[in-house]
């Protein structure tokens, strides 16, 4: 039954149906289906297609964007009922989608299951220049900040900013995670970032192991 309403909820974001994704995503809390589970499951694998189709040339811009506004509409409904981890000193993350860079959809998963996760996260949105990330991490006292990156042109912002971390004698005391589809975890090691994820779930899990380095646990 929840394998159904998670196919449901991929298809009508796959659909670029909005109506029928509120209504897999009610159906979804109505029958008792973990809405943490129905984003990664259902949201998440649903614009991975979409992401495919638009490879295959079987999609075009505004099937993509109707595909998100389904998806968004999903997470709307299922987000207020996401069990979030109580943590007594939350992680601080900045988070953001690098400069010259508009691609958001999956930042803004990342960002949803690290809070989910019970982290403290700072989202300073898309296309954010390499200050903006030192500055907010400086003025929150962040641990972590996390660049997302869709465009090849647009990767070297990352490494601009773990440069600009060095030069300002701050490297040490911040990690860096990155992730999005140019990315790799050969990348990572190249550019000095702590580490990398390919996919949101993961990005949780990198978050948590390098949190464990740092404590020595
Ligand atoms: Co654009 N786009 N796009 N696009 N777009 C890609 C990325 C592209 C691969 C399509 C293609 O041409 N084959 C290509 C990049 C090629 C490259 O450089 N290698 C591309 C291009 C070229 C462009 C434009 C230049 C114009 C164009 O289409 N020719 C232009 C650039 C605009 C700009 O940013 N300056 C552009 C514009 C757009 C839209 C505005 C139409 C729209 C973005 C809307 C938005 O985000 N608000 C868009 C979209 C939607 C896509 C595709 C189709 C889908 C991306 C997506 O949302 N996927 C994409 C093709 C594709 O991916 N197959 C494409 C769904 C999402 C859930 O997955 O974003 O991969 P994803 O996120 C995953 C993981 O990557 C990972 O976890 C997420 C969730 O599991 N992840 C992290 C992401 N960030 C992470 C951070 C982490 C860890 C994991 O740690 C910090």
């Amino acid at each position: 039954m929840h394998e159904e309403i998670f196919e449901e909820l991929s298809r009508a974001i796959v659909a670029g149906d909005e109506n029928g994704a509120k209504n897999a995503a009610e159906l979804a809390l109505k029958s008792d289906v973990d809405a943490y589970e129905a984003i990664v499951k259902g949201c998440n694998e649903g614009m991975k297609i979409v992401g495919d189709k638009f490879e295959k040339k079987e999609y075009f811009v505004p099937e993509v964007l109707a595909s998100a506004d389904a998806m968004y509409a999903a997470v709307n409904i299922l987000k207020p009922h996401i069990k979030v981890k109580k943590v007594t000193a939350p992680t601080k993350i900045v988070i953001g989608t690098v400069e010259g860079d508009t691609h958001d959809i999956g930042k803004n998963i990342v960002k949803l299951l690290l809070e989910t996760a019970g982290h403290e996260v700072h989202d300073l949105g898309n296309n954010v220049p390499k200050r903006d990330f030192i500055k907010k991490a400086n003025e929150v006292k962040a641990d972590i900040i996390a660049m997302s990156a869709l465009l090849t042109t647009t990767i070297p912002v990352m490494k601009s900013v773990v440069s600009g971390l060095e030069d300002l004698g701050m490297r040490d005391t911040i990690t860096i995670v990155i992730g999005g589809a140019p990315t790799s975890t050969g990348y990572a090691r190249e550019i000095g970032a702590n580490g990398w994820a390919p996919d949101a779930t993961k990005a949780v899990e990198e978050v948590e192991r390098l949190l464990k380095e740092l404590r020595k646990e």
